[in-house]
């Protein structure tokens, strides 16, 4: 039985629906912080109000090396050589460190508008790939990290089992990744026990690179929640995809599909490179495609086939990854830049004359990243946790805007912050642009990357 006392109503002007803005809404939050029946005297929030938007992938302790490989080295830098520069880093990251880093980057990204984040974790070990005291120390830090800030977690620990596709064994760097499949069950089960509204386990696979065939059958046949996501780095660079071919005779998604049966539950990210079969194996088989747009600009990875993806009926999220930026705003409007750059066309993300681009990158971000984080959010209807982002009635790059022309002007008009307020399972964890908790997070912050940078 629901209290109707203990429901809070909050009203904008405009609330944004799956059909649109729906004018004069009014949000009822319940006492658990779900979207409730809404009815009676409400408190306004602002002129716009919607879903927060949930980041479906994260590697959260990248977000201190930001800015740190952006200098030319002695041979052609490519993505491989960041990852050396990234493992150089990683190696100084124990439990505290993470824990510090990822409750600042959870700060900044529910003050750019997430609520909820899925964390690609594989840092699993000591250095030196011993076990912690606590062998999920790490796993630890981060759900320690979003209840402290205040975002929602699917926390994804990671199976890493081989350096390539010949199943060679991990490198030195690599060995505080891995597990047998014994142990990473045992992983999943601990940390399942932690399940709340707030906090999903979910199951990643590192790469086809990285999870041997007999293990992969394995991890699958276990006994698992049958709605439990499965997350995978899929097709990010080309070079993977030749050492696919070359081993295993097919593309990493033609084997995938070949090999297991994919199906909603799981995200395929960075499925970058693809051919036209592919694109259609992965948007018939309702996965979603975790497209992370700035960090595979950074990279240097490639371009989605977003207009063939979409034309497919594919569906799609976004992640901040690297973190080399954290913003809803710049993944979609970096996606279909990237899209208009290679084509020399506009208005790529959506195929239907008329039809808004910022409305249809939201809309399907929202939706694929529901999917992906495991969880009924994405949408303020009964039922769904009530996490809702509040616009800046004062901005002027907002002024003179209707419901026909909000969505494309967040999206692609400027760069000033235009997320005011932030609520996620029913509390506010941002209000008037500011964390409840952001000084002190911060200063934590800076505390550890000084100490990184001197260590
Ligand atoms: C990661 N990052 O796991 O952090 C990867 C790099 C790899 C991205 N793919 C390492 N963006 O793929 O082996
Ligand atoms: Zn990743």
């Amino acid at each position: 039985m629901i209290d109707s006392h203990r429901i809070r109503h909050f009203r904008a002007d405009r609330v944004w629906t799956s059909q649109g803005w729906q004018e004069d809404g009014v949000i009822g939050v319940d006492a658990s912080g779900h979207v409730a029946p809404a009815e009676g005297p409400a408190e306004r929030l602002g002129a716009w109000a919607l879903p927060g938007m949930p980041n479906l992938h994260s590697h959260a302790f990248q977000r201190a090396m930001a800015g740190l490989a952006e200098r030319r080295g002695r041979t052609d830098d490519s993505f491989w050589t960041w990852r050396e520069t990234m493992y150089a880093f990683a190696a100084a990251i124990g439990p505290d460190e993470l824990k510090a880093i990822a409750a600042q980057l959870y700060v900044e990204m529910l003050k750019a508008g997430y609520t909820q984040v899925c964390e690609f974790h594989y840092l699993h070990h000591r250095p030196d790939g011993g076990t912690y005291a606590q062998p999920e120390a790490m796993s630890l830090a981060l759900i320690d990290a979003a209840r402290e800030a205040g975002i929602a977690l699917t926390l994804l620990p990671v199976l890493y089992m081989s350096g390539g596709f010949d199943g060679r064994a991990l490198a030195p760097r690599q060995c505080r990744f891995g597990h047998d499949v014994q142990a990473y069950l045992r992983l999943l089960d601990n940390l399942r026990k932690q399940e709340t509204g707030d906090l999903r386990v979910g199951m990643a696979l590192h790469s086809l690179r990285a999870v041997p065939e007999h293990a992969l059958r394995d991890v699958l046949a276990a006994e698992l929640p049958r709605d439990m996501p499965i997350h995978i780095h899929i097709a990010e660079q080309i070079g993977e995809v030749q050492d696919c071919l070359a081993t295993r005779g097919q593309r990493p998604v033609e084997w995938l599909y070949d090999h297991v049966d994919v199906d909603s539950r799981w995200c395929l990210v960075h499925a970058t490179h693809l051919e036209d079969h592919e694109v259609a194996q992965i948007a018939h088989s309702g996965a979603v495609a975790g497209l992370c747009p700035t960090t595979e600009a950074n990279l240097g990875d490639g371009l989605f086939p977003l207009g063939d993806y979409l034309d497919a009926h594919g569906s799609f999220g976004i992640g901040s990854d690297s973190h080399i930026s954290i913003s809803p705003v710049e993944e979609l409007r970096w996606l279909e830049y990237g899209q208009r750059l290679a084509t020399r066309h506009r208005n790529i993300a959506t195929r239907r004359e008329g039809q808004s681009v910022g409305e249809v990158l939201w809309r399907s971000a929202l939706a694929g990243g529901t999917r992906a984080s495991g969880l009924s959010i994405g949408e303020l209807s009964e039922g769904r946790r009530a996490d809702v982002i509040v616009l800046d009635d004062d901005a002027p790059q907002l002024a003179a805007r209707g419901a026909a022309s909000l969505m494309d002007s967040f999206l692609f008009a400027g760069n000033a912050p235009l997320v005011r307020d932030v609520m996620v399972g029913g509390q506010w964890v941002v209000r008037d642009f500011h964390h409840r908790d952001e000084a002190g997070i911060a200063a934590r912050y800076r505390a550890v990357v000084e100490q990184l940078a001197t260590s």
